[in-house]
C-alpha cells in the first residue's frame, strides 16, 4: 500500500492478533522473567470512556516495554462488577441487573479489543461471578474464624437518598460519594473488618513504598489512618464513681484546662446531663437532636459557631484539682479518642473559639515567642491559639521545659499518680463492610436462634444470590434478600435446626481487595488462588490507575495482604511496589459530565483519528500524572506523524537482516542514542519524552535521506526505522506492526525484543572552546557540539581557571560563540 490507513491498519491486524495472542503470560515452559503489570480494573458502567483510554494507553506502554525487554508480563483484565450503578439501573428501567452487568461488560471488552490493549484474554475475571465472589465469602470466614470479621451494633453513616450504610471513606465532605445527599447517623447491626488492628503496620509498611509511590498517596494514607501519640488523662467528675479519660497530644498544656467538653451524642453526655437541673436536662436534648442531624465534616470545621451547653457539672483537674466546667458540645467527637477532651483554649484554636463563645478563661502555659524572639500577643485578646514550641509557664513543676521535654515529663508524672499513661490513636476506624442491598456478595453466614451466628460451612459455597425477579430492590434500609424467603429459611448448618441467613450484603470494596490475587489462576475453582503461581508473579511489580483510589481501595488491598500473610497464604506484606497515577482527561478545562455538557465519546474520537492516534495523543500530551485538557491537544497532529514514520519503513530498500554496522555513523548513533534514554524514560514514566524523542529520530532519518546524505538501502537507515517500530510498538501498536511487516518481518513487532544498544555508539563527539579572558587564553573546555550559548556560558564562567583570572571582578562584557568560543571582558 502507498499511503497510510490507520483504518485498514487496524482491519489487518486484529484478527491476527487474536490468534497470535502475543500477550498470552505464564506459559508451561515459559523461561523469560516474570513481571506483573496490573491496570486497575473497570467498573462497567457503560462503554469504556476517555478516563479508561488514558489509563489503558498509559498502562500498556509499561507491559508492552516489559515484554520487548523480554519478560514474560502478567497483564490482566477484569470486572469490578457489583455495585450500586447495576441495580439503580434495574431499579429505574426495570433491568436485570446481572444483564445489564454483562452486556456492558462485553461492550468494554470489544472496546479493549479494539484499543489494542495488551491483555491476556484467557484470565478474565468478574466478580459477580459466583465463581469469584465464592472466594470473597470464603475469606471472610477465614477472618471470621480469627476474629477479624465481627458485628457490632453502632452508629453508622447513613445515605437517606441510597438508604444504604457508607464506609466513612465513601463520604466526601459530609455528602454521599455517589449521589452527594448529606449523610446522616443511624444505629444498626453491621458486619466490620477489624482493619484498626493492621492501623501499625499499615503505617510502618509504607517504608518499603517510599520512593515507588507517589508521595502524594503516601502522606494520603497516612492522614487516614492518622496515628496520633499523646497520653491518657484521668479526670475524676464530681458525683461520678468512675473518673473519665480524655486523649491529648498535648498532656504539657494540662496546667492551662479550663473548661472540659463532652461530646453531646456520647453517652457520658447523656448520662452527666440526667443529673443536671431540669432546664438544663431541656436544653441539653433539644441540643442533642440538632447534633445528630450534622455531619462529622461539617462539626469538626473550624469556621462553624462553636455551640454547647452548659451541664452545670464539674470535673477535677489531675494535676492543679482545679474545678473546670462541664460542657456537651459539637466539636468533640463520640468516636474519636474517648469522646472527652481537656480545654486548653490559650494552646488549641477549637478550644479557644468555643471558650471566646462562652466567655471561659484563657490561660497560657506555654510562652511561644515568634520569630523576632517576642512573645506572641495573648490568645485571650487576639483570637488566634499559640499552638508551636515555647518554654512552660504557669505549670508547677514544669516551669522552664521546652514543649517536648515537658509532655514526657507531665505523662511520667501522671503515671506515678496513676491518673495518665501514654496512649496512641487512630483516625483510621473499622471497615464496615455491611450494605442492605442486593447487587454484591452475601455474607456467609446463618443466625440460628439455638446456635447464635454460624458460619456457612466451606463446602456449602458459594452462598449464591437468588434471582433478583420477584425482590423490591427499591432502599428500604433493610436488605432485598430479606424478602427471598426461600433462600432466607435455611437449616442451621451446625443444629439443623431452623435458621436465617444473613441478608446483608459486602461492600464491593472486598472484592477489588483481592482480585489481584486471583489473576494468577483465575481458572481454579478449590482455592481463592494459586499459592505457586501467586509466588511466581506477585507482588505487583507496577500498577497503575487512578488517584481516586489513592486512600480507600489500596488502603484495603494492603490490609487484605498483611491478613493473607498472617494466615500462611502470602509470603509478602505489600502487594504493589510501584503505584503511578494518571492524571484524569478533561475538556475545556473541567472534568467531563452530562451536566457540563462537555462529555468526548471515546468511540468517536476512535473513529474520527484511528485508535493509535488517540493513543499516543494520550501519551505525549505531558507527564502521566498531569490532568489532559482534551481541547488542548491534537490527534491529528499524532496521526500524521504516524504516517511520517509509517512512509520510512515503505521506503526502506535494505533486506531484513542486513549488518547495520556498515551503516550511516551519524544516524546509528541517534539510533542507539535513542533507544538508550527510551529504556530509561519508560522506566521513569516519562512518557511523552520517549514519543518526542521517537518524533525527533523520525525526523533525522527523513532528512538523511531527503538531503541524499544517505539513500533508502543504507543499513542505518533500516536500523533506524526497525528502532521506530519498536519504540511505536509501545504507543501505536497498529502502526508498528505494519511497519514491521513492511520492513519484511514475520513475527509480531511486540515481540521483536528491544534492540541491541551498541555503547560504543553513546560516547558522544566533543569540541575544544577556547575561553578568553581580556583576549588572553585562559581555558579550553571538551563541550559537545550542539551545546547551546547560555550552557556554554555558564561552564565557561564556571571555570577555576576564568574565575581566578577575574580574580573577583565583575563582568562587562561576555560574548559566546558556541561551541567554539567564550571571549570575558571584566568591569
Ligand atoms: C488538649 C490540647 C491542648 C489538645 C492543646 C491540643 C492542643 P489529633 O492530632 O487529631 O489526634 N481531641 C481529643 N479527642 C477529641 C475528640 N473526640 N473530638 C475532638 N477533638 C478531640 O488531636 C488530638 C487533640 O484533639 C487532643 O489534644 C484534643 O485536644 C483533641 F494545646 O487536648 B488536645
Ligand atoms: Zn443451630
Amino acid at each position: 500500500p502507498e499511503r497510510y490507513d490507520a483504518h485498514a491498519i487496524q482491519e489487518r491486524w486484529l484478527p491476527v492478533w487474536d490468534s497470535l495472542a502475543p500477550f498470552r503470560s505464564g506459559a508451561e515452559g515459559d523461561a523469560r522473567p516474570k513481571k506483573y503489570v496490573l491496570d486497575m480494573f473497570p467498573y462497567p458502567s457503560g462503554d469504556l470512556h476517555m478516563g479508561h483510554a488514558e489509563a489503558y494507553a498509559l498502562g500498556d506502554v509499561v507491559a508492552r516495554y516489559w515484554v520487548q525487554r523480554g519478560f514474560d508480563v502478567l497483564h490482566p483484565i477484569g470486572w469490578d462488577a457489583f455495585g450500586l450503578p447495576a441495580e439503580n439501573a434495574a431499579i429505574q428501567r426495570g433491568l436485570d441487573p446481572r444483564g445489564w452487568t454483562y452486556d456492558n461488560i462485553a461492550q468494554q471488552r470489544a472496546s479493549m479489543r479494539r484499543y489494542a490493549c495488551s491483555f491476556d484474554w484467557d484470565r478474565v475475571l468478574v466478580t459477580c461471578d459466583p465463581q469469584y465472589y465464592r472466594w470473597n465469602q470464603w475469606l471472610f470466614l477465614r477472618m471470621h474464624e480469627k476474629g477479624l470479621a465481627h458485628r457490632r451494633p453502632s452508629l453508622v453513616n447513613w445515605c437517606p437518598n441510597d438508604q444504604t450504610v457508607l464506609a466513612n471513606e465513601q463520604v466526601v465532605d459530609g455528602r454521599c460519594e455517589r449521589c452527594d445527599t448529606l449523610v446522616t447517623k443511624k444505629k444498626l447491626t453491621q458486619w466490620y473488618l477489624r482493619i484498626t488492628d493492621y492501623a501499625d503496620r499499615l503505617l510502618d509498611d509504607m517504608a518499603q513504598l517510599e520512593g515507588h509511590w507517589p508521595d502524594k498517596v503516601l502522606s494520603m494514607q497516612r492522614n487516614w489512618i492518622g496515628r496520633s501519640t499523646g497520653a491518657d488523662v484521668q479526670f475524676r467528675i464530681e458525683g461520678r464513681e468512675e473518673p473519665v479519660p480524655v486523649f491529648t497530644t498535648r498532656p504539657d498544656t494540662l496546667h492551662g484546662a479550663t473548661f472540659f467538653v463532652v461530646a453531646a451524642d456520647a453517652d457520658l453526655a447523656a448520662e452527666l446531663a440526667a443529673g443536671a437541673p431540669a432546664d438544663v436536662q431541656q436544653e441539653f436534648a433539644a441540643y442533642v437532636e440538632r447534633v445528630r442531624a450534622a455531619s462529622d465534616i461539617e462539626r469538626l470545621a473550624t469556621d462553624r459557631p462553636k455551640t454547647g451547653v452548659f451541664l452545670h457539672r464539674w470535673a477535677l483537674n489531675p494535676a492543679t484539682g482545679e474545678r473546670l466546667p462541664v460542657w456537651a458540645a459539637d466539636y468533640v467527637l463520640a468516636d474519636y479518642g474517648h469522646g472527652a477532651i481537656m480545654a486548653v483554649p490559650a494552646h488549641d484554636q477549637r478550644d479557644l473559639d468555643f471558650a471566646r463563645a462562652h466567655d471561659l478563661p484563657v490561660r497560657v502555659v506555654v510562652d511561644v515567642r515568634g520569630e523576632d524572639g517576642e512573645p506572641l500577643p495573648d490568645p485571650a485578646g487576639t483570637g488566634v491559639a499559640t499552638t508551636g514550641d515555647g518554654v512552660l509557664v504557669n505549670s508547677g513543676p514544669l516551669d522552664g521545659m521546652r514543649k517536648a521535654e515537658a509532655i514526657a515529663a507531665m505523662t511520667q508524672l501522671l503515671a506515678e499518680r496513676g491518673t495518665g499513661a501514654a496512649a496512641t490513636n487512630y483516625r483510621l476506624r473499622d471497615w464496615l463492610i455491611s450494605r442492605q442491598r442486593y447487587w454484591g456478595t452475601p455474607i456467609p453466614i446463618v443466625h440460628c436462634e439455638a446456635c447464635g451466628e454460624v458460619r456457612v460451612p466451606d463446602e456449602q459455597l458459594p452462598v449464591e444470590l437468588p434471582p433478583a425477579e420477584g425482590l423490591d430492590l427499591t432502599p428500604k434500609g433493610t436488605s432485598p434478600l430479606g424478602g427471598a424467603s426461600d433462600w432466607v429459611n435455611v437449616d442451621c448448618p451446625s443444629c439443623g435446626g431452623p435458621a436465617l441467613r444473613d441478608t446483608d450484603t459486602m461492600d464491593t470494596f472486598v472484592d477489588s481487595s483481592w482480585y489481584f490475587l486471583r489473576f494468577c489462576s483465575p481458572q481454579r475453582d478449590d482455592v481463592p488462588f494459586d499459592v505457586a503461581e501467586v509466588e511466581r508473579w506477585l507482588p505487583v511489580a507496577q500498577y497503575v490507575g487512578g488517584v481516586t483510589h489513592a486512600i480507600l481501595h489500596l488502603l484495603y488491598s494492603r490490609f487484605f495482604t498483611k491478613v493473607l500473610f498472617d494466615l500462611g497464604y502470602v509470603t509478602f506484606t505489600e502487594p504493589f511496589l510501584r503505584l503511578l497515577n494518571q492524571g484524569m482527561v478533561l475538556m475545556g478545562g473541567s472534568a467531563m459530565s452530562k451536566s457540563r455538557g462537555n462529555i468526548v465519546r471515546l468511540s468517536e474520537q476512535l473513529d474520527e483519528h484511528g485508535v493509535d492516534a488517540v493513543r499516543l495523543t494520550m501519551a505525549f500530551a505531558g507527564p502521566p500524572e498531569d490532568d489532559i485538557d482534551w481541547a488542548d491537544v491534537s490527534p491529528t497532529g499524532s496521526a500524521k506523524f504516524l504516517a511520517r514514520a509509517w512512509r520510512l519503513a515503505r521506503d526502506v530498500t535494505s533486506a531484513p537482516g542486513t549488518d547495520p554496522r556498515s551503516g550511516d555513523q551519524a544516524l546509528r548513533a541517534l539510533t542507539h542514542r535513542t533507544l538508550h534514554d527510551a529504556a530509561q524514560l519508560v522506566e521513569g514514566f516519562r512518557f511523552n519524552v520517549v514519543v518526542a524523542r521517537t518524533m525527533e529520530l523520525v525526523n533525522a532519518t527523513r532528512k538523511a535521506i531527503d538531503d541524499e546524505r544517505v539513500g533508502p538501502g543504507d543499513a542505518g537507515v533500516r536500523e533506524a526505522v526497525e528502532a521506530v517500530a519498536v519504540l511505536l510498538s509501545l504507543f501505536a501498536p497498529y502502526t508498528a506492526e505494519d511497519m514491521w511487516a513492511q520492513l519484511g518481518h514475520e513475527a509480531s513487532v511486540a515481540r521483536a525484543g528491544w534492540p541491541q544498544v551498541d555503547p560504543t555508539l553513546l560516547v558522544e563527539d566533543t569540541v575544544t572552546c577556547v575561553v578568553q579572558v581580556q583576549g588572553k587564553v585562559r581555558d579550553r573546555l571538551e563541550v559537545p557540539p550542539g551545546i547551546g550559548q547560555d550552557e556554554l556560558r555558564e561552564l565557561a564562567l564556571a571555570s577555576e581557571r576564568v574565575q581566578a583570572a577575574l580574580a573577583g571582578r565583575g563582568l562587562r562584557t561576555v560574548v559566546v560563540r558556541a561551541p567554539k568560543l567564550v571571549n570575558i571582558v571584566p568591569a
